[in-house]
C-alpha cells in the first residue's frame, strides 16, 4: 500500500517489503552504461559512521568540517595544486553548476554567455536554464575534441566563462586543456574543467595529460568521487584555485552555527566526505591506478575483440569508455537489452556507447563480447 498506515509495521515486514523493490533494480555486473559502481566497502563503512552529519551546519559537525577541508586538499594535491579550496557536491551537475555561478558573479555582465564543447554534459544545458546564461557549444574537431578555432569565435566582452572537459561523458575524449588555458590568460577569462569522470582516471593512464591546475589558466575543477573514485553516492568534488571564487557564492546565514554558506544545497550529507576520505587515504594512488590499468585492459579487450569480427571503434579509447560503430545501433542495443546487457548510444555519430567500470569482469567482458558478435552477425 503506497499510503502510511495509522499503525506502524513490524521492522521485519518493511525491511523484507523494501527486499522486494530492490531485487528489481539492475545488479551492476551487466552495466556498461553507467559511470557508477558498486562503493568500495570502506567507503559503505565510512558513510555508515558518518550517516548523521550535516555539512549544512557545519558548526555543529567541526570534526567532519575538518575531514571535508582534508578531502579537498587532497583532490587538489591529484589535480595539480594541494593549494585549492573547495566543497564535496552532490555530484558533477553541482559542481558544474557552482563554478560557472562563481564565474558568472566574478563578472559583471549584463547578458553573460560562456563557450562550451557541443559534446558538453546536459548539465550544462541546466546551467542555461537556472543561470539565465547562454551557453554556446563550440564545434569540436573529428576527435570530438573541441574545437579551437570555433571557440575564439565565440568568445566576446561577454564571455564570463570558457569550460574544457576531461573525459567526455560519451567519448571519453579530453579536450585540448593546455591551449585552452592560454587562450583564457590571453583573453582574462575563468576556465573550467569538467573533469566528473576523468579526474579519477587520467592521473593513472599510462599516457600523459595536462588537464588541471598544473595549467596556470584553469581556475576551476569537477572531479566526483561518486563515479571512478570509488565513493558512495551523492560525492561530487568542485575545487577553485582561489577562495574568491567560494566568496562570491557565499549566502548569509544569520540563525546557523556558521555564518554564511557557499553550497548549492542547504542541509549536506557529510558521509560521502568521510566516505570520500576513506577510499582515498586506504586505496591510495597505487590503489587508484591499479583499478584504472584494470579497466583499460577491458577495454583494450574489447577494442581486440570485436576488430576479429569487423567491428571498428570510432575513436581510439583514451579512458574506459569505448564507442563502437556496430551499424544500426538501435537494434544492436535493442538486441543486447534482451540478453540482460545494458549499453547506450551516442548522438553523433550516432554508435553503441559502453562504459568500462570496475564492476565488470573479465568473464562477464568474454560473454558480452560472444553476444556483440552473435549479434553483429
Ligand atoms: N560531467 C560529466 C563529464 C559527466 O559525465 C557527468 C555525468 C556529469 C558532469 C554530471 O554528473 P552527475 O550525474 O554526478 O551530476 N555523466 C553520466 C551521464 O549523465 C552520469 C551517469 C552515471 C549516467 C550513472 C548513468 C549512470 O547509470 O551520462
Amino acid at each position: 500500500m503506497p499510503h502510511m498506515r495509522e499503525e506502524g509495521e513490524s521492522e521485519k515486514n518493511v525491511l523484507d517489503r523494501l527486499d522486494s523493490y530492490h531485487v528489481r533494480d539492475i545488479p551492476y555486473d551487466k552495466v556498461l552504461n553507467s559511470m557508477c559502481t558498486h562503493p568500495h566497502h570502506i567507503a559503505i563503512k565510512a558513510h555508515e559512521q558518518f550517516i548523521e552529519t550535516n555539512m549544512g551546519d557545519g558548526g555543529l559537525f567541526p570534526g567532519t568540517y575538518d575531514l571535508e577541508q582534508e578531502v579537498i586538499t587532497m583532490l587538489g594535491q591529484l589535480l595539480g595544486n594541494s593549494d585549492v579550496c573547495g566543497y564535496i557536491t552532490t555530484g558533477g551537475t553541482e559542481s558544474n553548476i557552482q563554478a560557472i555561478h562563481a564565474a558568472r558573479n566574478s563578472r559583471k555582465s549584463k547578458k553573460p554567455n560562456i563557450v562550451v564543447s557541443g559534446s558538453a554534459h546536459f548539465s550544462f544545458d541546466k546551467i542555461a536554464d537556472l543561470l539565465n546564461i547562454d551557453v554556446r557549444k563550440a564545434e569540436q574537431d573529428d576527435q570530438f575534441k573541441i574545437d579551437l578555432n570555433d571557440v575564439e569565435s565565440k568568445i566576446d566582452n561577454n564571455t564570463v566563462a570558457l569550460v574544457g572537459i576531461a573525459g567526455t561523458t560519451e567519448f571519453g575524449q579530453i579536450d585540448p586543456i593546455r591551449e585552452l588555458s592560454d587562450l583564457a590568460i590571453e583573453k582574462d577569462i575563468f576556465l573550467h574543467v569538467d573533469a566528473a569522470f576523468g579526474a579519477f582516471v587520467i592521473p593513472f593512464l599510462d599516457m600523459e595529460y595536462e588537464f588541471d591546475f598544473n595549467l596556470p589558466g584553469v581556475s576551476s575543477i569537477t572531479a566526483d568521487p561518486h563515479k571512478m573514485g570509488l565513493c558512495t553516492i551523492p560525492a561530487g568534488g568542485l575545487l577553485f584555485k582561489d577562495q574568491y571564487y567560494l566568496e562570491v557564492l557565499q549566502t548569509k546565514t544569520p540563525y546557523l552555527t556558521i555564518d554564511s554558506q557557499y553550497s548549492l544545497t542547504g542541509t549536506r550529507c557529510g558521509a560521502v566526505t568521510a566516505a570520500a576520505y576513506a577510499v582515498m587515504k586506504h586505496l591510495g594512488q597505487d590503489g587508484y591506478r591499479q583499478y584504472v590499468q584494470y579497466c583499460m585492459k577491458l577495454t583494450r579487450r574489447i577494442i581486440e575483440r570485436t576488430r576479429e569480427f569487423g567491428v571498428e571503434p570510432v575513436i581510439e579509447p583514451v579512458m574506459n569508455i569505448v564507442v563502437l560503430d556496430v551499424g544500426d545501433t538501435d537494434v544492436v542495443k535493442k538486441a543486447l537489452e534482451k540478453k540482460g546487457w545494458y549499453t547506450s548510444v551516442t548522438r553523433n555519430p550516432k554508435a553503441l556507447r559502453l562504459v568500462i567500470m570496475p564492476h565488470l569482469t573479465e568473464t562477464k567482458v568474454e560473454e558480452f563480447l560472444y553476444d556483440l558478435e552473435k549479434i553483429c552477425k
